[in-house]
């Protein structure tokens, strides 16, 4: 019997567990992993229900009429499939250009396939048009960190430095929803006695075990971070000297922060002057402290400066660098770091080095074995890709990789046009999600656990994902179908199916950028319990804690970045008089495309439920498990009500794991953050009415 050692496929703690192929299934069992230590989730627990579950597919599909999409998908050969694909890239290549041709890939890939991904849309295509679902994830955060740290490393430490911090500020987290197995290092923290504060509209589980809970309005996040240094400015709890010694810029950040006075700030967020005034003081006097922020704090249309100000907090505070201290954001797929370091993103190139800056072309095309001048200039981010395909100057052939994006982006009933206006659109999944079933053509790609290759978790450390059993007979690996329809396309030789061949080469592309992977082999991840980037050469040891004595800026210093409150891009109104924000429910996992077909989690949570506090409820007249509608600029969606005293009475939150007429992301806003271009799926105005047919009633 052998036991595989690896790792869960959901989200970005990736917890360790252990396969065994049994009869009639694989038993999974958690394992001893320095991030889980024996824990895991719902979702962890039952991942295997899905290597062999009746929805698989398990050939590729095409039309039944080419080119009509509402002739049925019909079961075809590998070579029918890419016949398809080549023609339709060959064609619009020739009419409108290399740049008609995109992909749209995914933090759940692992490290081999996301650079791949990158490579080949530059290389194999010749095309700008790239971008990924991390977008819509940790963009915000990650621009912040670039333009503060030098670095983006999700936690620039391990999880278990969480454990040793006497105060904890976590803004729009819900870990223990999120990421349940982390809880153990919060839990250890506060069995020390140590004070969490939880920024959070509703009253979580996180929140609900916290010291304090904070319940601003959502997208007030900037407001009250700023709030935060101006009264540490005030009462003289500033480190001094570490803002002398390690960073620049902070005359202008204090300069912005003086109009935002604690009563003002009480007005914004609706936070307590009492409540803001301990929070910052135990920031700075009970230490080690931290400050973590999420998606809750992230996905707005000012994420990057949200993020920004929680980090000048924490530099003025003089946490950052210093041991059981410091800033992080709570990375979430289970990729995510890593498939924002090597390639998926429009304006990068592997070692997340800049497609725009000549040096880092030229090293990269080295590898690659092509002309700098070849590598197209960035193209442009998520969303604006989506909004564009099948126009003028847009995408028009678009490769699908790991991302149900019908579901989950940003004003989806306006993706899902999009997505039909494509001339082709080819969708590699494990099932037939709300994506793939606008698609041409459908590609079945391997699971989890019947592939090989390496992700990046949370806290930067790579580890290895690992082949227990092989995928069915007709079911290719995503590096399979790339390298595939590479040969088709002449461009054959730049690229190999074999995930180590590909992570030699990755790790010679990132030698010597920030996301440097140059000394991490397989060997060495198994022997080490993954090893943490940036590690630069076989002998040197990676890099657990980063900014102990310098950052990885020009100067050395971290940088202060004065950035100021613009309300949310809706705001309620007479017509929307209500905010909706979104988020997770601990049994589905994203677009539910894979969780929504595992019985248990399915029978404890089975459909989408909109979060209201009782007294809107009775404003509105709706009860407890009624149907409401829930209406904004851009659509309508139905859910049922779930009561919820511990959310604000002007706020609802419903989760975005369910498609069609229960999709939450028909309602929500596609306005953009200018840096990041993150959309405001946590803030917009919305209506909310008993639903026209009253169903479910009670
Ligand atoms: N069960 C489950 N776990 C997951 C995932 C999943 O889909 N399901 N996805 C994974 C991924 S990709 C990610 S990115 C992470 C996300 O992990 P989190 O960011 O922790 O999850 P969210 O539920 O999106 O948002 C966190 C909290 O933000 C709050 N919030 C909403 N608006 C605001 C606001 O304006 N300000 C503040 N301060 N808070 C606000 C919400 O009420 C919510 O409780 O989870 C990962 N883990
Ligand atoms: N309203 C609202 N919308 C949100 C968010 C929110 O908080 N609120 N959060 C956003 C965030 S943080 C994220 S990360 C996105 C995630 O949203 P999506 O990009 O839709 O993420 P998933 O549902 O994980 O989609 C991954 C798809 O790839 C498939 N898949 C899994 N592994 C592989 C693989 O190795 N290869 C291939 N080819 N396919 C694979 C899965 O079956 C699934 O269909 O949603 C965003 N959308
Ligand atoms: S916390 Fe994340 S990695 Fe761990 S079992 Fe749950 S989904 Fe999997
Ligand atoms: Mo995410």
């Amino acid at each position: 019997m052998t036991v595989t050692d690896t790792h869960c496929p959901y989200c970005a703690l990736q917890c360790g567990i252990a396969l065994t192929p049994e009869i009639p299934r694989v038993r999974l069992e958690p394992t001893e992993f320095p991030v889980n230590r024996g824990g895991l989730c719902a979702k962890g627990w039952t991942a295997a229900e899905l290597l062999d579950h009746t929805d698989r597919l398990l050939t590729p599909l095409v039309r039944k009429e080419p080119g009509d999409r509402t002739s049925p998908l019909r079961e075809a050969t590998w070579d029918e499939a890419y016949e398809r694909i080549v023609t339709a890239i060959r064609r619009s290549q020739a009419q409108y250009g290399p740049d008609s041709v995109g992909a749209f890939g995914g933090g759940g890939l692992t490290n081999e396939k996301a650079y791949t991904l990158g490579k080949f849309v530059r290389v194999g295509l010749g095309s700008a048009s790239i971008d990924y679902n991390g977008r819509f994830c940790m963009s915000s955060a990650a621009t912040a960190g670039n333009r503060a740290l030098g670095i983006d490393r999700g936690l620039p430490f391990p999880l278990e430095d969480v454990a040793g911090a006497r105060t904890v500020l976590l803004v729009g987290a819900n870990p223990a929803d999120a990421m349940p197995p982390s809880m153990q290092y919060l839990d250890a923290g506060r069995a020390e006695g140590a004070r969490h504060i939880v920024v959070d509209p509703r009253r979580t589980a996180t929140a609900a075990g916290a010291y304090r809970h904070l319940q601003p309005l959502p997208g007030t996040d900037l407001a009250l971070a700023n709030g935060l240094l101006h009264i540490a400015i005030r009462e003289g709890l500033l480190d001094e000297e570490y803002i002398r010694d390690r960073t620049t810029g902070f005359d202008a950040v204090r300069a912005a922060v003086a109009s935002y006075w604690p009563e003002r700030v009480e007005r914004m967020t609706g936070v307590s002057e009492a409540d803001l005034r301990e929070t910052v003081r135990l920031l700075a006097t009970e230490r080690p402290s931290m400050i973590l922020t999420a998606r809750g704090a992230e996905q707005h249309s000012n994420g990057t400066d949200t993020a920004q100000a929680y980090l000048n907090l924490a530099l003025a505070l003089g946490l950052v660098g210093r041991p059981n201290s410091g800033y992080g954001t709570i990375t979430g797929q289970g990729n995510g770091q890593g498939g924002r370091e090597h390639g998926q993103k429009a304006d990068q190139l592997p070692g997340y080095r800049r497609l725009d800056d000549p040096a880092a072309r030229a090293h990269v095309a080295a590898v690659w074995g092509v002309d700098p001048g070849e590598l197209p200039q960035p193209g442009v981010s998520a969303y604006e890709m989506l909004d564009r395909l099948g126009t003028e100057g847009g995408v028009r052939v678009l490769l699908v990789l790991a991302s149900n994006m019908a579901v989950s982006a940003p004003h989806a009933g306006h993706v899902i046009d999009r997505l039909r206006a494509l001339d082709l659109l080819v969708v590699s999944d494990i099932f037939l999600s709300e994506t793939a079933a606008l698609a041409d053509v459908v590609l079945p790609t391997a699971q989890w656990a019947e592939e090989e290759g390496t992700m990046t978790n949370l806290e930067g450390r790579v580890i290895r994902r690992k082949m227990a059993l092989p995928p069915p007979p007709d079911v290719r690996t995503d590096l399979q179908f790339l390298t595939g329809l590479a040969e088709r396309l002449g461009r054959g030789k730049f690229f190999s199916d074999d995930p180590r061949t590909v992570f030699d080469e990755l790790r010679r592309a990132s030698a010597g950028g920030i996301a440097d992977y140059a000394g991490i082999t397989y060997e060495r991840i198994e022997a080490e319990q993954g090893v943490f980037w940036p590690c630069p050469a076989e002998d040197h040891p990676g890099t657990p804690r980063l900014f102990a004595d310098t950052f990885p800026t020009p100067d050395g210093r971290a940088r202060f970045i004065r950035v100021e409150h613009r309300d949310p891009h809706e705001m309620p109104d007479h017509e929307f008089p209500y905010v909706l924000t979104t988020g997770r429910n601990m049994q589905q996992y994203q677009s539910g495309n894979q969780t929504r077909r595992v019985g248990a989690l399915t029978v404890s949570l089975p459909e989408p439920r909109v979060e209201l506090h009782p007294d809107l409820g009775r404003r509105l007249g709706v009860a407890d498990s009624d149907m409401v509608e829930l209406r904004t600029r851009r659509g309508k969606a139905l859910f049922r009500a779930r009561f919820n005293p511990g959310i604000r009475a002007d706020t609802v939150f419903a989760p975005f794991h369910w498609g069609g007429d229960q999709a939450v992301n028909l309602l929500t806003d596609p306005a953009l953050d200018r840096h990041s271009k993150m959309p405001a799926f946590k803030a917009c105005a919305v209506a909310i009415c008993p639903a026209p047919h009253r169903e479910g009633t009670t």
